[in-house]
């Protein structure tokens, strides 16, 4: 299958995060597209769809802070990766703020998703792939694969979050809601396979029933990110129902997974689709750094064969993924089976 990346995907290198109240390198590394390209044996170039459609998915106000972030943090005279700390969970309300932290406390919501000089670049070019991607697939692959890093899909409509800062999935998503009559998909829907809940996808289509997602995940009860993905979590309004979350617990081996994986293709199924996107996350692997699941390198080509099964035209938008000895072959297996 065809499958995209670009160069400037790899300017995105934040050097820590906060982990467990100490500083630990960042795991969200140039490296690991480096290992997949390696494992794939290269990608072709995305072409530049411009700003229009992320600002279909992202506030302006967001992308101009994004855009401007880590300038106004070396203007503010502070070194290194911009990081917020201050959240405004309480009585939020609109304010003409303007110092940088009240910035990054308003578009973030963790203290784990720095910005980097070259980080509006990267998710600029990471959006741009998946757009590219998308392109092959509304053109008539069956199949394709866009290398997406930084991934996206705990970024909301104004907010960054668990390594994240455009919400690739969710542009494609609308961009091909948006795409001309002939090309173009009245109904789309995303599954996210990554180990953690994409809260920000759920977030942006939780009151669209034109767009379903449903995802596969650690609990949040025990894992991040905490506050959504919970299993009655549904969708509201127009949405009501168009939101599917399946938790499952620590050490999930593949056939519990295969069973979750039935669920969320039947609701898909019975959704009904001109598009099917998965998030995909490599971060379900035995022995992924910062995820407790039991997934083994061969599990993801027959996960991947009951995706393909169900022959909807399929977008495979990378996520998380962290064992960058396996990541490369993990990910091979898992597009393998398209
Ligand atoms: C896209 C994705 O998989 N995001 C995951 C975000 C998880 N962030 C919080 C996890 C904290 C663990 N940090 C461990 C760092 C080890 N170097
Ligand atoms: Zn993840």
């Amino acid at each position: 299958m065809r499958t995209f990346f670009s160069p400037a995907q790899l300017a995105h290198a934040p050097t820590r995060e906060l982990h467990n109240g100490d500083w630990v390198p960042y795991a969200e590394t140039p490296a690991r597209a480096e290992a997949i390209l390696a494992a794939i044996g290269g990608a072709e170039p995305a072409v530049d769809h411009g700003d229009a459609p992320i600002l279909a998915i992202h506030d302006t106000a967001y992308v101009a802070f994004l855009r401007a972030a880590h300038d106004r943090w070396l203007a503010a005279e502070r070194e290194g990766d911009a990081i917020g700390y201050a959240f405004p969970v309480v009585r939020r309300r609109p304010l003409k703020l303007d110092r940088i932290d009240a910035l990054l406390g308003l578009h973030g919501f963790d203290a784990s998703t720095p910005i980097a000089a070259g980080t509006w670049a990267s998710a600029y070019a990471s959006a741009q792939t998946a757009l590219t991607a998308l392109d092959a697939v509304l053109g008539g692959d069956r199949a394709a694969f866009a290398l997406c890093r930084p991934p996206g899909h705990h970024a909301g409509a104004d907010y960054c979050g668990g390594y994240c800062h455009l919400n690739a999935a969710a542009i494609a998503a609308q961009a091909a809601r948006d795409a001309d009559p002939e090309r173009g998909c009245a109904r789309v829907a995303i599954l996210d396979t990554d180990y953690h809940h994409g809260n920000g996808t759920q977030d942006i289509f939780w009151n669209r029933d034109d767009v379903f997602y449903a995802s596969i995940h650690a609990d949040p009860a025990t894992d991040y990110p905490f506050f959504w993905g919970h299993a009655d979590e549904r969708g509201e309004g127009p949405g009501a129902g168009a939101t599917l979350n399946l938790p499952l617990p620590h050490g999930t081996s593949v056939d519990d997974y295969a069973r979750a994986l039935d669920a969320a293709l039947g609701a898909i199924a019975a959704f009904g689709l001109d598009l099917l996107i998965v998030s995909h996350g490599a971060d379900t692997w035995a022995g992924d750094p910062i995820s407790h699941f039991a997934l083994q390198t061969a599990d993801y080509t027959r996960l991947a064969r009951t995706i393909a099964g169900c022959a909807w035209p399929t977008l495979v938008v990378m996520e998380g993924g962290y064992a960058l000895d396996a990541l490369g072959a993990n990910v091979a297996s898992f597009l393998a089976g398209f």
